[in-house]
């Protein structure tokens, strides 16, 4: 189980990781899994002291390991202008992600696997990712995995990414959607396997290539969101629930609705209508029932 934490001033500004850890430390699972923290390597002996005391159970088996190289190539990271026509041009919004937000997407979708090899499966739990209570083992043999899939990230951060996906696909005779649209995993808690991150290896090489995630802040979300409709692997909901601190929001394992890239919120919304167009029935209803009494 990993997280890619940021490091911090101060002891008390872990708390959302020790929170985090807790939360995993309960659950009955934990001990059959490895616990990796990677940090830039800005978390020192005693801030790592800090937090292998307060995060329970699994405290004491935490390993940290530093990705601090990948950080330094992103060190100097142009934020709102991308050297590759491909993905666009000056975007003054592109400004709000910083060159570290960028690096932790190349980590979670290029690099991760080089920093942590010879492990089966890798279960990504964010730092502000607490587990909901108890809950049964998630373990599966599934390529990749996530609580809840949804649709495209913004525009802004996604250009140039259909096209690139589609060129790709037609060069490597891979699957590619007619309507340019596909589902991605809500990658904050996200199992994957090294089978299928041996089985991506040259095409996310090609991503890298691009610089994209660099210039455009490509996400990790519709980056892998892409390998699995390349490779026409399946959307498997993992069995996990949790609460998202940075979006203050609860997420529970979720079915994927057909194809066409539906998004949580718009699932959300198409639950309001369901719920509102039974209520309107049971009214409805029980007028009836009440005219023929
Ligand atoms: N070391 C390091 N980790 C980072 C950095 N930015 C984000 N992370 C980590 O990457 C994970 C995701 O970061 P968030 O800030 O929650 O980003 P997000 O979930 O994609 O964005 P939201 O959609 O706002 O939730 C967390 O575990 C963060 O600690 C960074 O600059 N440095
Ligand atoms: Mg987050």
């Amino acid at each position: 189980m990993i997280v890619l934490t940021r490091g911090y001033a101060t002891e008390a500004e872990y708390d959302m990781l020790l929170h985090r850890n807790r939360a995993i430390s309960q659950q009955g699972w934990a001990d059959r899994y490895d616990h990796v923290v990677c940090h830039e390597g800005n978390i020192p002996p005693n801030q790592q002291q800090h937090i292998r005391r307060h995060s329970g159970r699994i405290g004491a088996r935490l390993r940290f390991l530093s990705v601090q190289h990948l950080f330094d190539e992103y060190a100097t990271c142009q934020q709102t202008q991308s050297t590759n026509p491909l993905c666009g041009s000056f975007d003054a919004r592109l400004d709000h992600f910083s060159c570290g937000y960028r690096a932790m997407c190349h980590f979670w979708f290029v690099a991760v696997d080089q920093y942590l090899p010879g492990y089966e499966y890798l279960l990504r739990i964010d730092e502000d990712c607490v587990l909901a209570g108890p809950q049964s083992d998630p373990y599966t043999t599934a390529d990749l995995a996530s609580p809840s899939w949804q649709g495209m990230d913004a525009r802004f951060v996604t250009l140039g990414m259909e096209r690139f996906f589609g060129q790709l696909a037609g060069e490597l005779r891979l699957h590619w959607p007619e309507h340019g649209t596909w589902r991605s995993p809500y990658t904050n808690v996200m199992w994957i396997s090294s089978d299928f991150l041996r089985r991506t290896r040259h095409l996310r090489e090609r991503v890298a290539d691009t610089a994209c995630i660099r210039d455009n802040r490509w996400g990790d979300l519709p980056l892998w969101g892409a390998m699995v409709t390349l490779l026409r692997a399946e959307h498997h909901v993992l069995r996990l629930s949790y609460h998202h601190g940075s979006h203050n929001a609860d997420i529970a394992p979720a079915a994927v609705i057909s194809s066409g890239g539906i998004g949580t919120a718009s699932r959300l919304q198409l639950m309001g209508v369901i719920g509102a167009v039974a209520a309107l029935l049971a009214i409805i209803l029980s007028r009836r029932r009440c005219r023929r009494r």
